[in-house]
């Protein structure tokens, strides 16, 4: 294959002067192979409060330019990402270890976004409301919020903060971006990428845009400095319950994108040819790190035997290996931390009851510094404690049941709710399990898996993982703040609810 080292794509980025070579302390490695791509100077806690500061002064002025004007800029921007999405996916994959078509895929899903809020540019709709009172008009206006933050994860390195830049950026919003540790190159790339967009614009402000990179404090002056008007964080519930109550202590607004421990119901009406492929791509795609990864299967006894056999199968027959390479669907693990987080996982599993296939490390004489493992099915006696947590690794969990209503106990019973769907043909259940007493998940699919969502919805879930809703539908309302107006157009002074005050 005509594989481009990281070192070009650095170079095609202009990251080299500024990155690679500025030798710092921050180094960052490809999961493929564990080689290092480049040593990053990180910044201190005074450079991000200057860019708050810069992010705020770019507020006051792009929250003055209308709203289609601020979505021709997001439509340049999708342009360019249009023209680099070979180079950008790339990096994505050298960056995280997905697959290329993963990595190219991650970087359509940022054009989608780019497209979806040119449009909504030009509708950031308010209601009219009819008033109780006489010769008065009343409605609801939408302005700009402010400076927004955004934590991203490794697993998802531009495509997650895209959503909320392109939203952002309509709204009338700057954004001050901390990527994970894992990932700083991709979010430099996309900097790059949206300079060219600014630069064709012409009138953007300085500090529309901005990455700050560094560890875990670097984040924290984002959580609470009270000029960050909305955080959004993508990450660990842990990283959440911590950022959550932080933000809300200053009146600030949150928006939480944590974890998950999906599952899938199996009933005996469903199409197991698609169930196999559905759940391959959703449990063992992406090396099991989606926050939308399948990570439990509750399958019907009568059908559990059969799709067990025949997943067993697909499992044996993945291809595993360097992401970039054709052919190849399941990458590395992104490091030896997630590896070693997986075997505790197995090993308690099966302390619990649990029958363990798979979950193996492989490659390691060829990749000494890389963590590759086969997928692991695990067949569980019940919902044990290791079966409710969320291990970021490819482990897929297998439960039976005997009656539905006991399905959707079992789905419903552990502390996330991001993601799930049912695959069957019995309209009865997969109603159901879409009704108020079915999945009590932010995302409830039919006959498709749990990972891979289109933009076009909004994306979130519940407890656990932080009610937040990003991307689609009216996601966007989180970046903006509501005025309500009432207007008298008469000579009288009414007072609402009949109150009299003669003066
Ligand atoms: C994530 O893992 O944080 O639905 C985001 C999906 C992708 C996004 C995942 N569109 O799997």
């Amino acid at each position: 294959m005509s594989s481009t080292p990281a070192s070009t794509l650095l170079e095609h980025f202009g990251l080299t002067a500024t990155a690679a070579a500025a030798g710092g302390e921050l180094g960052v490695h490809s999961p493929i192979d564990g080689a290092g791509i480049a040593r990053l100077r990180t910044h201190s806690r005074d450079e991000v409060v200057q860019a708050v500061a810069r992010s705020r002064e770019a507020f006051l002025a792009w929250r003055s330019v209308p709203a289609p004007q601020r979505g021709e800029l997001i439509r340049l921007f999708g342009e360019e990402l249009r023209a680099d999405k070979e180079s950008l996916g790339r990096l994505v994959s050298i960056e995280t270890g997905k697959i290329l078509s993963e990595g190219l895929g991650e970087v359509q899903e940022m054009i989608d976004i780019c497209d979806f809020a040119v449009g909504l540019s030009r509708q950031l709709y308010g209601l009219t409301i009819a008033s109780e009172r006489p010769a008065h008009r009343m409605m609801e206006t939408w302005h700009p919020l402010g400076v927004v933050g955004v934590i991203s994860a490794f697993n998802f390195p531009a495509a997650v903060w895209s959503w909320n830049f392109a939203l952002a950026v309509v709204c009338g919003d700057p954004v001050v971006w901390k990527p994970s540790e894992k990932t700083p190159l991709t979010a430099l790339a996309c900097q790059a990428v949206f300079a060219r967009a600014a630069k064709r614009f012409g009138a953007a402000p300085e500090g529309l845009s901005q990455v700050v990179i560094g560890p875990r404090d670097i984040g924290e002056v984002l959580v609470d400095d009270e000029r960050v008007a909305l955080l959004s964080a993508t990450g660990s519930t842990r990283m959440g319950r911590e950022v959550g109550p932080r933000v809300a202590r200053r009146f600030g607004r949150c928006l939480l994108e944590l974890g998950g421990n999906n599952a899938v119901i199996v009933t005996p009406s469903a199409d197991l040819d698609l169930v196999v492929r559905g759940v391959a791509f959703a449990a063992a795609g992406t090396c099991g790190q989606r926050c939308t990864t399948t990570r439990r299967l509750i399958v019907h006894a009568s059908v559990k035997d059969a799709l067990l056999a025949r997943l067993k199968k697909a499992y044996a027959a993945l291809p595993i290996g360097n992401p970039l390479e054709p052919g190849v669907l399941v990458g590395p693990l992104i490091d030896g931390a997630s590896f070693q987080a997986m075997q505790a996982a197995l090993r308690s599993a099966q302390d619990e009851g649990g029958k363990v296939a798979g979950g193996e490390r492989l490659l390691q004489d060829k990749y000494p510094s890389a963590f590759y493992v086969r997928p692991a099915l695990v067949e569980m006696p019940a919902q044990t404690q290791t079966v409710r947590r969320e291990t970021f690794a490819p482990i897929l969990y297998v439960l039976a049941y005997e009656d539905f209503e006991e399905a959707l106990r079992l789905h419903n019973d552990v502390p996330q709710g991001l993601s799930s769907s049912i695959f069957g043909n019995d309209l009865r259940e997969t109603e159901l399990f879409l009704s108020a007493r079915g999945s009590d998940c932010g995302i409830a699919n039919v006959n498709i898996g749990t990972s891979g969502a289109e933009i076009g919805g909004a994306f979130g879930g519940e407890k656990e993982t932080g009610g937040g809703r990003e991307s689609g539908s009216d996601a966007w309302k989180n970046y903006m703040r509501r005025a309500t107006n009432t207007i008298n157009y008469s000579r009288e002074l009414p007072l609402a609810q009949g109150v009299r005050f003669d003066v």
